[in-house]
């Protein structure tokens, strides 16, 4: 990977207030709070020029619902782009970009900046999105209210690679989720919860047998629920031995 990482993330958005959701909270609110990163919030409606201070127009054509003005998007990105520099990768969020998923975080905190531009109503002017756009993101196969949302969930994923944003013991199960598995089942305190045992297993104290359960119980969880992950074809011999031993197969 190359060196200068993410310092600085811009988001043009309606609605900056909602970001409090991503930088008052949690791990990656501490990242922002202790300048691991820095936060930029433009609002394109501080741009408008008419009275009304509008930032939406009736569609060209006819149809349903406003669409947010070009120029004013322009205008944000722009001063987005000059508190996190030249470089930076323009990200629009929306319903028709590629599919969001952990290898992009991981390739986009390599960039040194990104500006997230979230929409609302019907969408952009096609020709900020072709003029001033990199990159077109979606978060998935369902409708939500606007683009601030999208934008959070995949900045907060980007942050996560951040090195010293999270515990060693966090990054461990991280890596092991950009290696396509699904978690293994956590248990704590009681021992027994409404009739309920922990597995025998997690209490031997056998780390090398316990770790051999849980690799069992991820593999066997994808297979089962995610076979987009992975489908038994695929597993190695030692994991095929993993699953006969544990009842799995
Ligand atoms: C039938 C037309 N709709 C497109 C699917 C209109 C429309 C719905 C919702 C236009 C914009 C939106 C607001 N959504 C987003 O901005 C959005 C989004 C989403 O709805 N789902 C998944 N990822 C994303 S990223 C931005």
């Amino acid at each position: 990977m190359t060196e200068p990482r993410l310092h600085h993330v811009g988001v043009v958005t309606l609605f900056p207030e909602m970001f409090a959701a991503l930088t008052d909270w949690g791990v990656v609110g501490r990242a922002f709070k202790q300048g691991m990163c820095d936060l930029s919030l433009v609002n394109p409606r501080d741009y408008a020029t008419d009275i009304h201070g509008s930032i939406d127009d009736r569609p060209y054509g006819g149809g349903p619902g406003m669409v947010m003005q070009p120029a004013l998007l322009d205008c944000a990105v722009d001063h987005a782009r000059q508190r996190a520099g030249a470089d930076a990768l323009v990200i629009a969020m929306t319903p028709q970009g590629a599919v969001f998923d952990s290898q992009m975080a991981k390739d986009l905190v390599e960039h040194p900046a990104l500006i997230f531009v979230a929409g609302r109503y019907e969408g952009m002017d096609e020709r900020f999105v072709e003029r001033s756009v990199d990159l077109e993101l979606s978060i998935g196969d369902f409708v939500v209210s606007g683009g601030e949302m999208p934008a959070m969930l995949a900045i907060d994923a980007i942050v996560r690679w951040l090195p010293g944003v999270l515990g060693h013991a966090d990054s461990a199960v991280q890596d092991s989720f950009s290696e396509g598995l699904l978690d293994y089942p956590h248990y704590t305190r009681p021992e027994a919860y409404c009739g309920r045992q922990v597995p025998e297993v997690l209490l031997s104290g056998d780390h090398g047998k316990i770790a051999g359960w849980r690799r069992a119980q991820a593999l066997w969880r994808t297979i089962a629920r995610r076979p987009d992950l992975m489908t038994a074809e695929a597993l190695s011999q030692e994991d095929r031995a993993l699953l006969r031993l544990w009842g799995l197969d």
